[in-house]
């Protein structure tokens, strides 16, 4: 697969220690046995102690303190990474919220209900006629924003097939969720094998008084939602249907568990984050839906990601807010190249990409209705949020009402589904994989719009019979310009074993048989395939100015279908 970051084993550059952390704190995994000898042999020198264990089923990690308080953490990083008993250290990142933007007020349960049931049944809640991303009328954008008839997940449709079922578990790793939401409680997901608030870990999975769920925050069993993010995504996946009562879910019926990790100010550790997802996979959800992001790459977030991904549980990650490229600045955990991850960025009722949404063709899996979206929020409340946070749970409500009608399934083939039965939207062309919309219902019915673009996955690699490259180093003032062709491809692109060129000024352009400019590939990377031309040939035109030169370029390979 293509998809997703091609380099798992990046090393920790000093940009991703920049990435928040919590201060002297380090993340650990020794190899199997040697932790005890580590501290036997380094103790006195190691300038690091340990503070406590991460207990998962496949091992411990340790969270060492930083005792020398004149090494810095990236000295630290380093000296325990080369270290022959380590098999990784890493920062102990802090993730947060994406940022939302929310309307000022909060609504309460006060808008009037002129639905008319007109041809699908539609549920009775008093807001349902504000949730554009289930059912775009172009009118109904909460904040007032004229939109596009029919762009939203087509959820009136879906339903005819499924409305979901109690079944299927979805754990919602957040700020934590209003449990007591008169929209929410019914479709919860309740720990029936443990008794409330009585101290005693009753059914004994390693956790005191896990009723809803569980908090890592505080590490306790009450995952309270105090900020409202959290519970704001619980109501777009599940919130209850036909109570005559604010909003609708896209599944009517769900059990939704309250994972909680991040604070009431909507941040939370890595080593929480990992504790959340190990007991999501532990209690063997169906999915978890993750509308935050940040740090650098962390491999102990990456493995547990892995854990649930072995066990089959889908894992939705919302794509990110920062409005930049996700090929090219990875946002985590969405980046992650696990079977299980679907990244999520975000769509307006106008069927444009978000402003905020970040984006990558290679990175991103599917967009879904994240702008001015109404759903539920703390005190039996309602509010208006932004972001691809939003988007997330209407992707995971797309997937539960999947797994409720089909069970589960093998990954690939069910990210694939998502993507490829998408609606292609012009906005999303080269920023989501197959630039396309969610659609709840083509989804259910595997119905695959037609495309005209190539599919990611089939692409043949040929190799060049004299690679194309530069001089290294390369000089300065030149243009040369190589034509290559594959009689009978249809698309071209191309892959760089590697380039290093002074960034914005020299550059290689790719470009198709008639000239248009496909991209201009500067700066430095590796191992990096260009996006596609159309047609059988492709032209690179590689330039540089009169200043300044590099090591160079060199492509061996180009791909073709
Ligand atoms: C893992 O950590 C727990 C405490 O969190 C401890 O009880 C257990 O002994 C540790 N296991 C190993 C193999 O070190
Ligand atoms: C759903 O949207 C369509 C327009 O696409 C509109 O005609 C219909 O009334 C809407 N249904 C509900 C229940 O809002
Ligand atoms: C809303 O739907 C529920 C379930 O179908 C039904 O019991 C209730 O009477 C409906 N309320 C209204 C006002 O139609
Ligand atoms: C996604 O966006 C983030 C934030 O800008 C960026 O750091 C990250 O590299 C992007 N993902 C990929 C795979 O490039």
């Amino acid at each position: 697969m293509l998809l997703g970051l091609s380099t798992l084993a990046l090393v920790h550059t000093a940009a991703a220690i920049e990435a928040p952390h919590v201060p002297g704190e380090i993340i650990v995994k020794f190899k199997s046995g040697k932790e005890r000898s580590f501290f036997a042999n380094n103790f006195a020198s190691s300038g690091v102690a340990k503070d406590r264990s991460i207990k998962l089923s496949t091992g411990n990690l340790s969270v060492l303190k930083v005792t020398d308080k004149s090494a810095s953490m990236t000295e630290m990083l380093e000296k325990l990474n080369n270290d022959p008993a380590v098999e990784y250290a890493e920062p102990n990142f802090i993730y947060s919220i994406d940022p939302v933007f929310s309307s000022s007020s909060k609504i309460k349960e006060v808008m009037e209900s002129p639905f008319a049931a007109m041809g699908l049944e539609t549920p009775n809640d008093t807001m349902f006629d504000k949730l554009w991303g289930l059912n775009n009328t172009g009118s109904n954008d909460p904040k007032g924003t004229a939109g596009v008839e029919g762009s939203d997940i087509n959820a009136l449709k879906a339903w005819e097939i499924t409305k979901g079922s109690r079944d299927v578990v979805i754990a919602v790793i957040d700020t934590g969720i209003d449990y007591n939401h008169p929209d929410l409680k019914d479709n919860l997901w309740v720990n029936h094998g443990e008794i409330p608030a009585n101290g005693i870990d009753d059914d004994g999975n390693g956790y005191v008084d896990d009723v809803y769920g569980y908090n890592f925050a505080l590490d306790k069993g009450d995952p309270k939602d105090g900020n409202g993010h959290g519970t704001h995504c619980a109501g777009t996946i599940g919130a209850v249907h036909n109570n005559e009562l604010g909003v609708a879910g896209v599944m009517a019926d769900v059990k939704i568990m309250a994972i909680k990790f991040l604070t009431d100010s909507g941040s939370g550790s890595l080593e929480h984050a990992v504790k959340s997802i190990d007991y999501a996979t532990q209690m063997n959800v169906d999915l978890m839906s993750n509308s935050w992001g940040g740090g650098g790459y962390s491999q102990s977030l990456f493995d547990a990601i892995k854990r649930a991904s072995d066990k089959g549980i889908v894992f939705t990650a919302a794509a990110g807010n920062s409005g930049t490229n996700n090929d090219t600045s990875a946002s985590y955990p969405a980046n992650y190249a696990v079977p299980n991850v679907i990244s999520v960025a975000a769509t307006t009722s106008k069927n444009t990409l978000a402003s905020f949404s970040q984006y990558g063709k290679r990175t991103v899996h599917i967009a879904a209705p994240g702008q001015n979206i109404l759903s539920s929020v703390p005190n039996a409340k309602y509010d208006v949020f932004s972001g691809t946070s939003m988007a997330t749970p209407h992707v995971s409500g797309a997937i539960g009402l999947l797994l409720a009608k089909e069970g589960r399934m093998d990954l690939e083939v069910l990210r694939d589904r998502v993507m490829y039965t998408g609606v292609p939207v012009a906005a999303l062309k080269g920023k989501t994989v197959t630039g396309s919309r969610l659609d709840a219902y083509n989804l259910l019915t595997d119905t695959r719009p037609e495309r005209t673009g190539p599919n990611p996955t089939l692409w043949t690699t040929h190799t060049l019979d004299q690679a194309f490259e530069s001089n290294h180093p390369y000089e300065n003032g030149k243009s040369i310009t190589k034509r290559f062709t594959v009689p009978g491809a249809k698309f071209i692109r191309v892959r760089f074993a590697k380039y290093e060129l002074e960034s914005g000024y020299d550059y290689v352009r790719i470009a198709d048989t008639a000239g248009n400019t496909i991209e201009k590939v500067t700066g430095t990377g590796e191992n990096y395939v260009t996006d596609y031309v159309e047609g059988d040939t492709v032209e690179m035109n590689f330039v540089s100015d009169r200043s300044k030169t590099m090591w160079g370029y060199e492509v061996r390979e180009i791909e073709w279908q």
